[in-house]
């Protein structure tokens, strides 16, 4: 087969200044050495032990020792690399849900150097064929069937569109098309000291790219950052310490692997990093999750508020006995509303840590011997000496504490730019490589900061991140609009929805259902469809021209309590 040759992941990528480098590796923050030998270097000291349990199989699912689920790896990536014929620097996109062959696949790609495009299992055709072509992705893992949704049909049709995509890798026995079943790739090795020679024999650099993720999304199609080996070790292993992971933790992930969250912060692979256990599962619906952490006996895990706030409401119903074992409940994504934080400890009878992160890099967490107040009323402080924070108004000027501002930050495991992106990457960081998160917080005397707010063009429902742009461009596609504007609709439940506001083309009609339905035809993602329709004559407009979506959002307010009046007497 003709092979096109993609571009060098670095051509892409906007590299720390060299005398940086030599700081973050001068401070033992980078180690100089790529993920899996630091992986290694920990299942050597207890290969027997049990490092992965897939929680969503009932019974006699898959325990796999740390020894184990390396040599997996191992025999993965040279399967991958032999079988499959996928070179160093190689992109794959991952779109996985929790199981236990996510982790085998990360981590052997972790040690062949091809690297891994952290997809969502929510994500359809739209967003999957943008990422493989942007990354030049030549092969795809996916679900057999998940939810009622043919993920290996779709996956076949990628590949039949895409130039550069040549592999469907499926997890489960139901292998089609000309599919390849991904299950059976990880076999255990039958020579396990040869699979690991070869590989700790031919190493990735420290420094290329070791996965990429994808932005929260403020321009039309996610953005995706480039995490190298240097700075994601550091973020999960600085990760792991300020969450005190060590051997006895076992660490459950029910969030959506592939995000940065649960991935390394400390995550997946913080819990291993640290010699404990991870149990994966594949929803974090609360009664499963429950029998899980009592079955597995679970010390840690991370939800979004919207899941935190399901587990109290399941815990105050059904008691706390089954959580017992659990000793912290990691929160974040999203803001947690300060009274839900509050009850934390006494409905679970876990410490509460709040986590305000982003996939382009810095971690805030409040510590675990915070006091109460701290804990339930902010959203943490910086992880590493390394990174630098501040808190500026609209002409970049630094503001005092307790005065809201936007958020600017670089650090050593945030990178400097997205990967192919300059055009966004003038926007998105300064000249001098500070990262605009978007996000409108204040920092309190005390060093913590508080989320007060945003200033980017982005819907947070559930911890799920929409871009607007991109819900505009799809109701865009529709002839009965002239004009649209997506803005974030408050909601008890997940926080944020999707409401769109329209002005109809003159004589037009348009429905909730219409509008969902041109988003099903666009092959985008569930959680971008919108949640509300407003019909309006015209959009409000700033003096400058522009939509006025603060004047939406106030308008969305009235509306709905207008919605709801035996409420608001
Ligand atoms: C995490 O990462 P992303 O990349 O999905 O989203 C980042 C954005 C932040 O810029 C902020 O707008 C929002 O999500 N966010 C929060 C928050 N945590 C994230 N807003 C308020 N309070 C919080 N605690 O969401 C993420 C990555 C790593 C760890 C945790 C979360």
């Amino acid at each position: 087969m003709e092979l096109t040759t993609a571009t060098p992941i670095a051509a892409g990528t906007v590299p720390w200044p060299e005398e940086l480098v030599r700081e973050y590796t001068a401070r033992g923050w980078w180690r100089g050495r790529p993920l899996g030998a630091d992986l290694y270097e920990v299942a050597d000291t207890r290969p027997d032990e049990v490092a992965l349990v897939d929680g969503s199989t009932d019974g006699d699912g898959v325990r796999l020792t740390s020894a184990g689920l390396m040599a997996r790896a191992d025999a993965l990536a040279s399967r991958l690399v032999d079988d499959l014929g996928l070179r160093r620097e190689d992109r794959v996109v991952v779109q996985l849900p929790n199981c236990w062959e996510f982790v085998v696949l990360t981590l052997a790609c972790l040690r062949a150097g091809v690297v891994p495009v952290m997809a969502l299992p929510a994500h359809r055709e739209a967003e999957l064929a943008y990422l493989a072509a942007h990354s030049e992705a030549v092969a795809i893992a996916v679900p057999g069937e998940l939810r009622g949704f043919d993920h290996q049909e779709m996956a076949a049709g990628l590949v039949a569109g895409s130039d550069t995509l040549r592999h469907v890798l499926v997890v489960g026995d139901d292998v089609r098309h000309r599919s390849t079943g991904l299950t059976a790739l990880c076999a255990p090795p039958a020579d396990q000291a040869a699979e690991r020679a070869r590989w700790d024999a031919d190493p990735p650099d420290s420094r290329s790219v070791a996965v990429f993720l994808l932005s929260g999304g403020t321009t039309g199609l996610p953005k995706l950052i480039a995490r190298t080996h240097d700075d994601y070790s550091y973020n999960a292993r600085r990760s792991a310490e300020v969450c005190g992971f060590g051997p006895d933790t076992v660490y459950l992930v029910s969030l959506p692997a592939s995000h940065n969250f649960p991935l390394a912060c400390p995550g997946i692979l913080g819990a291993l990093l640290a010699g404990g256990r991870v149990v994966t599962l594949a929803s974090p619906e609360p009664e499963r999750a429950f029998a899980t952490i009592a079955a597995e006996g679970v010390t840690d895990t991370a939800a979004v508020p919207a899941v935190a706030q399901r587990w109290l409401a399941h815990a105050a119903e059904v008691g706390a006995e089954q959580v017992a074992s659990l000793r912290v409940l990691q929160v974040g994504g999203a803001r947690l509303a300060d009274e839900v934080a509050r009850r934390v400890r006494p409905v679970l009878g876990a410490t509460l840590q709040q986590v305000f992160g982003m996939a382009e890099g810095l971690l805030n967490y409040t510590r675990l011997d915070d006091p109460e107040d701290v804990v339930c009323t902010t959203q943490g402080r910086p992880m590493s000496e390394g990174d630098e924070v501040r808190i500026v108004d609209e002409d970049d000027r630094d503001l005092p504490d307790d005065v809201p501002g936007a958020l600017l930050t670089r650090g050593p495991y945030t990178p400097r730019g997205y990967y192919r992106a300059a055009e966004q990457n003038a926007r998105a960081f300064t000249p001098d490589g500070w990262y605009r998160s978007g996000d409108v917080v204040r920092r309190r005397a005390d060093g913590n900061l508080v989320v007060e707010g945003r200033d980017k063009d982005m819907i947070n429902r559930g911890g799920e991140k929409i871009s607007a742009e991109a819900v505009e461009n799809v109701v865009y596609t529709l002839p009965q609009v002239a004009q649209v504007a997506a803005v974030a609709m408050p909601d008890p439940e997940l926080g944020e929805r999707v409401c769109v506001y329209v002005v109809p083309e003159p004589g037009a009609a348009l429905t909730l259902d219409e509008v969902r339905a041109a988003f099903a035809a666009a092959g985008v993602a569930r959680f971008t469809w919108p949640d509300r329709l407003e019909l309006v004559g015209e959009l409000a407009t700033t003096k400058v021209g522009k939509i006025d979506k603060k004047a939406l959002r106030a308008d969305l307010v009235v509306r709905l309590a207008a919605d709801r009046p035996e409420e608001d007497t």
